[in-house]
């Protein structure tokens, strides 16, 4: 036995040396090492690795074949964290060790392999002892041990389940209309993935925008490797143990999202294309008459001059300030869709001013390029460049100054009619001069950041940037959907899977065309997919050129009055939904969380069994129908008590498959034990009606507290601390439940002036008392005032409206 390992590995370093001789390199022993703050560099046979300590839970590893490593400016890292953290240093024969509270890194000297424990001493993650990191040509990898138990999360926008071993992926933004499932790559490149081993996890970002691939042990039992086809091998290890906070780590890094205006947040109406502007109108009426909110409409690549952008076609929307003014006094607003191509016509002033100011992008013999959209042959702006990104903005500004509320960036992967955009040409790079091998990636990331910033300096309102392509770090400027989806169940599935990914990545504002785009799908399936889109923080249904109607109203009575319902309960649920996204805006966490973020010690989590669920924030839990003439569903519920919050039932697990009834009329949502849900009235579109109160549910636990975020909803304000923050807790014992809610922060001056608090699955104790006072039972609901308290027996529930302009401290018992 022993000698056949030895023949093995003869062979395999026979084999090596062999290879070594074609262009694949390996990194080889360590020559010399160097110590500086922080910072392990060693110089090996075949070139250098650099290991920097960022933070105590993050490094990072960076290997340079030349040896030289340059300052290089990353597009996604913006918030390093800073201050370098405490750590050991030791330096052995064969090896050099970094340990910090959180980790501890071992670097071996021959060959340089690194290892990373976490602080029991479990290895977390390895290079491939044989491999490491390689060189071929311009291609680097990083090869990794394969662990059996390991599971890997990650990379975004993926068309598949939440799963990513035993597959390849390939990070280079593409068109890809109508993809199927499992197709890749798609739209958006994030190349961050999560290891979990053992419950515990980290997380590699690895730094690289050329085209990248992410092999999971697909095809192979022995490694995993992640690499590009150029640049450096650059990545930032995060270390766990909690997901979340590797999550989080990695959402802040590369930029946490601003808050987007309430409005965002309603139901979009969206077809290729709503015109000419009579048509825009009806259906904007249709939605006020037929008594469905909606807040936005979207106006696609019809309402151009021939597809010039920033543009108006004359004849079908002949006076658009005064179609926006009209919208706006019926709660409108309109988006509307930028491609980046610029028709290169002389007789267009975009395109003259464009090439008069250098704007776009060029061969190396500074010719620039043509490629042909739907202007047919176009330019490319340059938005690698600071001032082509002001000067697109100005023409933003001026759609601004007209009315638009808001922009929806298309083709910019970017996109030439599915063909191919040639390698060779150029764009500033802020200075550097790259080619599209490099930038392709984050075009539509520099894009975006344009458009964020022009709405910035032309309003002092919040933005509403919808963006198809992206890269690590886009939900800094943008929401995302999920592009050219299908009108079929498997695409309702991935309408969900693909938000739960992008949410591990940075991404909270997501969404998908709600009903497929392309298609025409049946009623049930449209309904589902509207009761499933009412938990997604980016809301709009769209539908492809030349396809059948697709609006809420289009398929029959019965399922127009269930199409209504699931947009109401969208603008019911419209401030707990706007808390989530606060929180994802101080925590970097996204509001669609897969099941192993809240539950990361429950193993059964990270299955497939729940995956077709998700945490809507860390309170509630929505189970959506997913398949056909499904009117029940299988739910995986953690171990605990979860309370209906449509059907009113209280269900306990303990951590099993449950099914619960769904029919055509419910999604199925779940109230965590200590959990508290906020609702208003519903309303026609943000802004309609004030919410004097606010329903808050809560289901409690022995200890339960949840914080509500409140603002204007509208303006920056928030940024300079105009906003509040409410603090609701609940005490449950043997004796009483005690309720407190009190303002714990913030000068803003909500217009809700009572909480009517649901306190579910409690029986009648007969005394409710509100600071010290005993309170007045009312016999109906509706004449409870604040300072009356209500019994529902039928559901179980108490009802107490208290006011919400001060401290309240409520005993039940
Ligand atoms: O070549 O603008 O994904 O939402 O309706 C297709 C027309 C271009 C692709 C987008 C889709 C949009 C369509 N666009």
């Amino acid at each position: 036995m022993k000698n056949f390992v030895i023949l093995i590995s003869f062979l395999v370093l026979a084999n090596l040396s062999v290879q070594a001789q074609t262009s694949l390199t390996f990194i080889g022993n360590a020559k010399t090492v160097d110590h500086t703050p922080g910072m392990v560099t060693v110089h090996a046979e075949n070139g250098s690795v650099r290991v920097e300590l960022i933070s105590k839970n993050i490094f990072r590893y960076r290997a340079s074949q030349s040896g030289v490593f340059t300052e290089a400016v990353s597009y996604a890292i913006v918030n390093p964290p800073s201050g370098k953290p405490q750590y050991n240093f030791t330096e052995e024969l064969e090896s050099i060790t970094l340990s910090t509270s959180r980790m501890k890194i071992i670097i071996a000297k021959n060959p340089v392999r690194v290892t990373v424990y976490d602080p029991q001493g479990n290895i977390m993650n390895q290079d491939e002892p044989a491999f490491g990191v390689t060189f071929d040509g311009k291609e680097v990898r990083s090869y990794k041990t394969l662990f059996d138990d390991e599971s890997f999360f990650g990379l975004g926008e993926k068309a598949h389940n939440l799963g990513r071993r035993n597959n390849q992926y390939t990070l280079w933004n593409s068109d890809t209309p109508a993809y199927k499932f499992g197709a890749d790559p798609l739209y958006v490149s994030t190349p961050f993935f999560i290891g979990v081993r053992g419950g515990s996890a980290y997380g590699i970002y690895f730094d690289n925008s050329y085209k990248s691939y992410f092999n999971f042990g697909a095809s192979n039992n022995r490694f995993y490797w992640f690499g590009a086809e150029q640049g450096e091998m650059d990545y930032y290890y995060i270390a766990g143990p909690a997901i979340r906070d590797v999550v989080s780590t990695y959402t802040t890094m590369t930029g946490l999202m601003e808050l987007p205006p309430m409005w965002a947040l309603g139901f979009q109406q969206s077809r290729w294309s709503y015109y000419p502007e009579s048509r825009v109108r009806e259906i904007a009426s249709e939605f006020r008459k037929r008594d469905i909110p909606c807040d936005v409409i979207y106006l696609d690549i019809h309402y151009m001059d021939g597809y010039r952008v920033f543009t108006w076609d004359k004849e079908r929307f002949p006076d658009p300030q005064k179609l926006l003014a009209d919208l706006k006094a019926q709660g409108f607003k309109v988006v509307t869709i930028i491609d980046p191509g610029v028709k290169a016509d002389t007789n267009y002033a975009v395109a003259r001013e464009g090439l008069a100011g250098d704007h776009f992008a060029k061969y190396p013999d500074g010719i620039p390029y043509q490629g042909e959209v739907w202007p047919s042959w176009s330019f490319f702006p340059d938005f690698t460049k600071k001032e082509t990104r002001t000067w697109w903005g100005g023409y933003l500004g001026n759609l601004l100054k007209q009315g638009i509320a808001g922009f929806w960036n298309d083709m910019n992967e970017p996109a030439v009619w599915g063909q191919v955009f040639p390698d060779i040409v150029m764009f500033n790079d802020e200075g550097k001069i790259s080619s599209h091998k490099k930038i392709h990636n984050v075009y539509a990331l520099k894009m975006a950041e344009a458009t964020k910033d022009a709405i910035y300096q032309h309003s002092n309102n919040r933005h509403l940037v919808v963006t198809r392509a992206g890269f690590s770090g886009i939900q800094r400027y943008s929401s995302v959907w999920t592009g050219d989806n299908v009108s079929s169940w498997d695409h309702l599935r991935l309408a969900l899977y693909m938000p739960l990914s992008m949410g591990l990545t940075g991404m909270s504002f997501t969404g998908s065309d709600v009903g497929g785009f392309i298609g025409t799908p049946t009623p049930d399936l449209f309904t589902r997919w509207l009761q499933l889109g009412a938990f997604t923080p980016f809301y709009r249904a769209h539908a492809e050129i030349n396809s059948p109607d697709k609006e809420p109203w289009t398929y029959g009575e019965k399922h127009e009055k269930l199409n209504r319902e699931a947009i109401k309960l969208r603008y019911r649920i419209l401030p707990h939904l706007y808390n989530e996204l606060y929180q994802s805006s101080v925590s970097g966490l996204p509001v669609m969380r897969a099941m192993f973020l809240e539950y990361q010690s429950d193993p059964e989590t990270m299955k497939e069994q729940a995956f077709d669920q998700f945490m809507f924030g860390d309170q509630v839990l929505v189970a959506p129908v997913l398949y056909e003439n499904d009117v029940k569903k299988q739910v995986y519920f953690p171990k605990g008590k979860w309370y209906g919050l449509h059907s009113g039932e209280v269900i306990t697990s303990n951590g099993e498959l449950i099914t619960v009834q769904a029919p055509l009329e419910e999604i199925p949502y779940f109230l965590k034990e200590g959990g508290f849900f906020v609702t208003r009235e519903p309303q026609q579109y943000v802004g309609e009606k004030k919410a004097d109160e606010l329903e808050v549910t809560v289901f409690p636990a022995v200890r339960s507290s949840y914080t509500l975020y409140q603002d204007d909803g509208i303006t920056r304000e928030y940024q300079k601390g105009n906003f509040s923050l409410t603090r609701f807790t609940a005490d449950y014992d043997a004796d009483a439940l005690i309720l407190n809610v009190r303002k714990e922060k913030g000068e803003f001056q909500s217009e809700v002036k009572t909480y009517l608090l649901k306190i579910a699955h409690m029986d009648d104790k007969g005394s409710v008392q509100m600071n010290g006072k005993e309170l007045v039972k009312s016999a109906i609901p509706a004449d409870t005032k604040a300072g009356m308290y209500h019994y529902d027996h039928y559901h179980r529930q108490l009802l107490i409206r208290v006011p919400a302009d001060q401290p309240v401290s409520i005993k039940i018992q």
